[in-house]
């Protein structure tokens, strides 16, 4: 059995995070990562504060097990849903999308667990400082906003540079994913795109199909230009975001209103021409759809059978 530390800071049974995704992360989806052991995340994304407070009241009737918001910090609701986290006694808070250091003392104060999602060690020391519990080092194969930096070389450098927990995001999709990430110094992995072909994930059911269809090369990091890469997968909508990115005659206005609401289209919609479906490079090793149970029992026991095979490698 795979237990580690962060499942007893956050009263878990396994150390897996889903991911706080914008426009899928909804009270279905992390009820059932919950009720499943692991720690179901619900994304505020661009919610205002009483619309949290819905998603959150339809979560708590779902499941009696700890779960997360994801607080992106690029909303225009950021204050108010800051407030609403400690109003309904959530326990455990990720932050994406910017630095959370402003929030972090009063949520503290309010008995929350609170976990950046950090790109980059410098980030991580910072948050450290500013009292978070645990950093989620994301690396640049995840989909949705990006860092710099790969998986490979975020996790243990920012392992050796802070002494709380660190979990790992980006390019993990199986239990061979898991076991790498505890090599690199992690002790949780945090995963979106398997999650999005879960049964509970409440995502249009073209989004699954283009998952499930995906192969390596599928995904493109668009938005370089303004400051905040997203990687996608390859349609009409990113390649043409891609297109007009270098085009200096678009300017930076008229590329961020191409690239609102494109989110929703692809998750509530499915629209596949007009809709940013974010993902990660992993989505080719996505194949089949699964119960939220299912998945975390398979990675788990895969991550088993590999890190107790030791002696494959050492003799
Ligand atoms: O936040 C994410 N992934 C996301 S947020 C999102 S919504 C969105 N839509 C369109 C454009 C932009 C955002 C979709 N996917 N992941 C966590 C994450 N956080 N990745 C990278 C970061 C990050 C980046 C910079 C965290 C901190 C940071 O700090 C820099 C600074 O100084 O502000």
């Amino acid at each position: 059995m795979i237990k580690t530390e962060l499942c007893e800071l956050l009263n878990i049974e396994y150390p897996i995070l889903q991911g706080g995704m914008a426009w899928v992360a909804d009270a279905s989806l992390a009820s059932a990562v919950s009720n499943a052991g692991g720690l179901g995340i619900v994304a505020a994304m661009n919610s205002n504060g009483e619309q949290l407070r819905e998603e959150i009241k339809k979560t708590k009737a779902l499941t009696d097990k700890p779960f997360g918001v994801n607080i992106m910090l690029m909303s225009p609701y950021v204050d108010e849903v800051a407030r609403v986290v400690i109003e309904e006694n959530i326990s455990v808070v990720t932050t994406g999308a910017g630095n959370p250091s402003k929030y972090i003392k009063n949520w503290v104060l309010a008995g929350i667990t609170v976990i950046p999602v950090v790109p980059s060690v410098a980030i991580a020391r910072l948050v450290e400082r500013s009292g978070a519990s645990a950093v989620i080092a994301e690396g640049g194969e995840s989909g949705g906003h990006i860092g710099e930096l790969t998986t490979m070389s975020l996790v243990p450098q920012i392992a050796d540079a802070v002494s709380i927990p660190v979990i790992a995001a980006g390019g993990i999709a199986d239990g061979r994913g898991v076991a790498a990430s505890f090599m690199l110094g992690a002790c949780g992995v945090q995963l979106g795109t398997r999650f999005l072909v879960a049964r509970e994930c409440t995502i249009h059911e073209n989004y699954k199909q283009k998952i499930l269809k995906a192969k390596d090369i599928d995904t493109i990091a668009t938005g370089k230009r303004l400051g905040h890469p997203v990687r996608s997968l390859k349609n009409q909508f990113s390649r043409e975001f891609f297109k007009l990115e270098y085009d200096s005659s678009v300017s930076n206005e008229e590329l961020e209103k191409l690239g609102g609401g494109a989110l929703r289209l692809a998750a509530k919609e499915g629209d596949e021409k007009r809709g940013c479906f974010m993902a990660g490079q992993i989505a080719a090793l996505v194949n089949k759809e699964q119960t939220a149970k299912e998945i975390i029992d398979e990675l788990m026991s895969e991550a088993e059978a590999l890190l107790g095979g030791r002696n494959k490698w050492v003799k």
